[in-house]
């Protein structure tokens, strides 16, 4: 069977312009996607954003302008910020998108005649801002969980999703398949905070506002906000079209990256809309940690943060690509800081490995006049470098596989420190004195090479632009995946003068 791999990142709301948080999940999503489009796979990467709702109606009435004018500002500054940061998405999907309007009429219309959806009355709590329906009891202190403002009781004709119905199908299905909610703690706490204790149906329509895809049958309601956005995991695949290829290829999903508020509609009321389509349900879906700045989440509604731009102007793309990437443990919560990203470009980017990459060349350039063969003159002390570098591809994949991201930079990095330790133990500068251990000068260095071949190979997914700087410094055209092990014949003709892959700051 072919490899494939579909991969997703939450469809964000445009009701401001995108912060470094969501630069965070769509980085992740991007890493990977690149990983496995590097190891073979037929990868689909899709982002894009969710405009409909209440919030988004007022916030464009606030504005003077229709909703659809106030998201075509808000989606063309994403997409120039995905453009800066190197984002390789396949599709930017729109919930205003001919195609899916069309894909989540006819969805909620197959719903509604298989007796899924049904009409009734909604009476209860809606939280704006998050676009989410609450009981009484879900309340903290009387608000929102999610983000602890206010909630308004609404009271309208509806149309309902009978959760109800799945519930013994979708707990059967979680359990049957520990890696379908990761990390595990989020899996536990769907299971036993939101599904063993009993699903209410869900209220899937809306009469009090109208920025939203109509229901065909119905036209006095618009689709939830959430059933319209789920949706567009199968609309970009050409759901409702005639063209089944992509739903053929791509279908189930291998992996939704989405941060940890959000995972229960997604290990919900998502599987549960799937089950009643008779589609097979996502491999995986990952409830990511979050951003905090001071303590607490960064977000668009608290607008407690600072363009991204600004941090890519000042530090580089891949540097803040980096930083989100290395600092997030596993499902963790994070701190952003400026200053931590700073350190993390001196310790790790500049010390580490653009210094390696600057000795090792300009010892290069020194002793052999920039050209490097392999002289095979192997010695103990190489051991322990050559076997890191022989097993870092499965490590890597491991790593890749469990979504440990930080992980995955510690070891690259770890061996690229262990370069720098094995300069300082097998003394170039010492071998270069004697006449007579110029091979083994040359097979050193020569490994080095190779270990900044294979790392930076390795690291292409991460940091997509200074991986081509490394590439055209020491003029490897051994870049792909396949060639990620110890090659004993390359000739390395390395820059007279490269520029520094990173610059130390201050
Ligand atoms: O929830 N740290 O959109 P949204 C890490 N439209 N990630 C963060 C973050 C932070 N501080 N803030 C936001 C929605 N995110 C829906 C999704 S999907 C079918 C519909 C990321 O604009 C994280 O991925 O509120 C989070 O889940 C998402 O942005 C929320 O984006």
């Amino acid at each position: 069977m072919d490899k494939k791999f579909y991969i997703t990142t939450p469809i964000y709301y445009p009701s401001a312009n995108f912060h470094i948080g969501h630069c965070y999940s769509t980085i992740i999503a991007d890493s990977i996607a690149r990983y496995k489009r590097l190891d073979g796979y037929d990868t689909f990467f899709l982002t894009g954003s969710d405009e409909h709702g209440q919030k988004i109606e007022k916030k464009a009435q606030e504005a003077g302008i229709t909703p659809k004018e106030y998201v075509d500002k808000i989606v063309e500054n994403a997409k120039d910020l995905w453009e800066q940061l190197d984002i390789s998405y396949d599709r930017f999907i729109r919930t205003t998108d001919a195609d899916h309007v069309k894909c989540v009429q006819e969805i909620f219309k197959k719903l509604y005649d298989k007796k899924d959806i049904y009409k009734g009355e909604y009476q209860g709590l809606y939280c704006t801002p998050c676009e989410s329906f609450w009981t009484e009891t879900q309340l903290v202190d009387g608000k929102c969980p999610d983000c602890g403002r206010e909630v308004q009781l609404v009271k309208e004709e509806a149309y309902f999703l009978k959760l109800s119905n799945y519930q013994k199908q979708l707990e059967k299905f979680i359990e049957e398949h520990p890696d379908f909610i990761q990390p595990e703690s989020r899996k536990n706490e769907m299971l036993n905070n939101f599904i063993r204790p009993g699903l209410e149906d869900l209220c899937v329509s809306r009469t009090s506002f109208k920025w939203g895809i109509p229901v065909t049958f119905d036209p006095n309601h618009v689709v939830y906000v959430w059933i319209d956005a789920l949706s567009n995991y199968l609309t970009a695949l050409g759901y409702c079209s005639n063209d089944t290829r992509m739903m053929e290829k791509y279908w189930p999903a291998d992996l939704h990256i989405v941060g940890k508020e959000i995972v229960r509609f997604h290990t919900i009321v998502w599987p549960i809309m799937l089950m009643a389509l008779d589609l097979p349900l996502p491999k995986k879906v990952f409830g990511h940690g979050w951003l905090i700045i001071d303590g607490g989440k960064i977000s668009k509604s608290l607008g407690n943060y600072k363009d991204p731009r600004e941090y890519i102007a000042k530090y580089g793309r891949d540097a803040v690509r980096y930083y989100v990437l290395r600092e997030i443990p596993f499902g963790n919560d994070g701190n952003f800081s400026e200053e931590a990203l700073v350190s993390r470009i001196n310790s790790d980017l500049a010390n580490i490995w653009g210094n390696l990459v600057n000795r090792t060349v300009g010892m290069a350039n020194k002793y052999f006049d920039g050209k490097i063969t392999n002289k095979g003159v192997i010695q103990e002390i190489d051991m322990p470098l050559l076997k890191e570098l022989d097993e870092l591809k499965i490590n890597t994949d491991k790593l890749i596989d469990e979504l440990q991201i930080s992980k995955v930079l510690e070891l690259i990095f770890d061996v690229l420190r262990l370069c720098n330790k094995y300069i300082d133990e097998t003394t170039p500068w010492a071998l270069a004195k004697d006449e007579n251990q110029l091979e083994r000068l040359e097979t050193v260095l020569y490994n080095i090479l190779e270990a900044i071949r294979i790392t930076n190979i390795l690291l292409r997914p991460f940091m997509p632009t200074s991986t081509e700087k490394v590439i055209a410094t020491i003029h490897s055209d051994k870049n792909e995946f396949s060639d990620s092990h110890f090659l004993n014949d390359l000739t390395y003709i390395v820059d007279k003068t490269p520029s520094p892959l990173f610059e130390r700051i201050q």
